[in-house]
């Protein structure tokens, strides 16, 4: 957490020493893997390992069927990017705070919900589309945690295993996916591109409020994912097939958000990193390794980048009334939507909104190494607060 070295020209002695077991080439050489022992997640369907589901129901078959062989309470054919940086983290996968049946928080919990927005939604599920769980409530809900965890710990006994150490808060990686709804909740309501990039400083000052906040209960390490591409979802394409596409046939205004919001969250963290410097920031361009997996599919070993795996319908293989893993009426017999394509491996959307496993464990694969991160540090290092 604290060696400073990254920066050649302020090598301190101390780092300088370290410098022989290390990789000169490696500009992050002289710095400890950082061992999290726990994670904190807070975000929407991007990372819900079971949040909204222990909430509302989980979704049905064929959900899950690649790697749980089971609806897994994720929105995709298998693990999200969270699971796989838990993985790699020699972390079990994340428990949904909200899954009160059998779950082990001893490594950390998971805040995240399908459909949360960082603002307060104005509809929620079952009414509207959003999430109840919006981030004021995924914090609310990690205070909750923290404080109760030290109770429970206290009282010893069969649950007190079940919850993270208390020094497990102050070395956690606290991780968030989070503002896509956002900006499509705008979208969706027919605001025009500009009136929802006008909203864009208010959604990321309530984002920066909650970091903060969660700063002052003991995060340290924040690990940030920028928004993906909603212009090339297969159901934003579908919905909007007169908006204008772009060489790689995504919703070129779509995507023109989506990128302002990630300058702006960009600047957001900068600002971050000067008024919290004892918290080690990380930004994660998740949009351009989507991007680049959509626009190059081919290159990458995948196939139709926009179209749905599993769905019904039109050049996207989606719908609004025959989703993916739900009861639908065609040609006038109701049928139950519980296959997907042949291949999800080699698919990039699952249901036209999320993506497959194989898609999330290429961008995991990116991610990772830190050469989509500003700073350029890799995920095992990202205690650590650098400059470069
Ligand atoms: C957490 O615990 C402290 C002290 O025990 C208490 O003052 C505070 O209200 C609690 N906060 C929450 C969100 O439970
Ligand atoms: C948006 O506008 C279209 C066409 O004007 C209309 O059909 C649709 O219901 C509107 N959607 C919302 C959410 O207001
Ligand atoms: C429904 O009818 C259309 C038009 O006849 C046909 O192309 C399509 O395959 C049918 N869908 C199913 C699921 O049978
Ligand atoms: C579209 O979705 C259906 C149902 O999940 C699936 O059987 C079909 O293979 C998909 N089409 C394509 C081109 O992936
Ligand atoms: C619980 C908590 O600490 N909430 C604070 C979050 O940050 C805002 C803005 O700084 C404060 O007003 C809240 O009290």
């Amino acid at each position: 957490m604290d060696c400073y070295c990254i920066k050649r020209s302020a090598i301190s002695s101390f780092c300088f020493l370290l410098l022989a077991f290390a990789d000169i080439l490696n500009p992050t050489f002289a710095l400890r893997s950082c061992k999290f022992p726990a994670i904190f997640n807070f975000g929407d369907s991007n990372s819900d390992t079971g949040g909204l589901p222990a909430a509302f129901g989980p979704p049905n078959r064929p959900y899950g069927n690649t790697y749980f062989h089971t609806p897994s309470g994720r929105y995709s054919d298998g693990r999200l990017i969270i699971d796989f940086i838990a993985k790699s983290l020699n972390l079990p996968y994340l428990s949904a705070y909200l899954n009160s049946l059998g779950t082990s928080f001893t490594h950390g919990a998971n805040f995240a919900t399908g459909g949360s927005t960082i603002r307060l939604p104005s509809s929620v599920i079952p009414s509207g589309i959003s999430s109840p769980f919006f981030l004021d409530v995924q914090f609310q809900q990690f205070m909750q945690f923290k404080n109760r965890s030290k109770l429970i710990r206290k009282q010893g006994g069969v649950f007190a295993k079940l919850m993270p150490k208390e020094e497990y808060f102050r070395n956690a990686l606290y991780t968030f996916d989070i503002g896509q709804n956002d900006l499509e909740a705008g979208l969706l309501h027919n605001m025009s591109f500009e009136e929802v990039k006008a909203s864009v400083p208010e959604i990321l000052n309530r984002f920066s409020v909650n970091i903060k906040n969660i700063s002052n209960w003991g995060g340290r390490s924040f690990w940030i994912h920028n928004t993906g591409p909603i212009g090339c979802l297969p159901y934003i394409l579908t919905n909007f097939p007169s908006a204008e596409r772009d060489n790689a046939g995504c919703a070129k205004p779509f995507n023109e958000v989506a990128q302002y919001f990630n300058s702006r969250l960009k600047e957001t963290i900068a600002q971050l990193r000067n008024d919290i410097p004892s918290a080690a920031f990380t930004y994660v361009d998740i949009y351009s390794v989507k991007y680049s997996l959509i626009s190059q599919a081919q290159k990458y070993g995948f196939e139709l980048p926009l179209v749905a795996c599993c769905g019904y319908g039109g050049k996207y293989n989606n719908s609004n009334t025959a989703r993916c893993g739900s009861p639908a009426i065609i040609n006038g017999t109701q049928i139950f939507m519980d296959s997907s394509c042949d291949q999800p491996s080699v698919r990039v959307s699952w249901d036209g909104v999320h993506y497959t496993e194989a898609a999330n464990k290429f961008t995991f694969d990116q991610i990772s190494t830190g050469g989509f991160s500003d700073p350029h540090i890799p995920l095992n290092l990202a205690c650590h607060r650098t400059t470069n």
